[in-house]
């Protein structure tokens, strides 16, 4: 295409860069009333890989709010995590639960 600063000739050829994000899920703690807190905890470091303090802050606000965001990942990523999660109170017959939910 030549140059014209006046009048665009071939408008039809111009693009929009079109690159989309793929939105970011938060992977979300649920409070409930049986499972230990040291359990919680145990599960936050081991799944998600927190340290004592950060793990304990998110299972007390959890257990203060009704739930706590734990982390946001890509999609795939937050929802493998969430049933590992969750599977892992499980198999200590605790209703232990984590869910998931895409960032606004
Ligand atoms: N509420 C539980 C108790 O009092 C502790 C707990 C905290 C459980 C956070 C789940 O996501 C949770 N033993």
């Amino acid at each position: 295409m030549v140059d014209n600063p006046v009048k665009n000739e071939s408008p039809k050829t111009r693009t929009t860069p079109k690159v989309e994000r793929p939105k970011l899920h938060k992977v979300i703690l649920i409070n409930d009333d049986y499972t230990p807190r040291e359990f919680v905890v145990m599960v936050l470091k081991a799944e998600f890989g927190m340290g004592e303090d950060r793990a304990a802050k998110v299972m007390i606000t959890a257990h203060q709010r009704g739930v706590c965001v734990v982390a946001v990942y890509q999609k795939d990523v937050a929802e493998t995590k969430a049933t590992r999660a969750s599977e892992h109170g499980q198999k200590f017959g605790f209703p232990l639960m984590f869910t998931t939910e895409p960032e606004d």
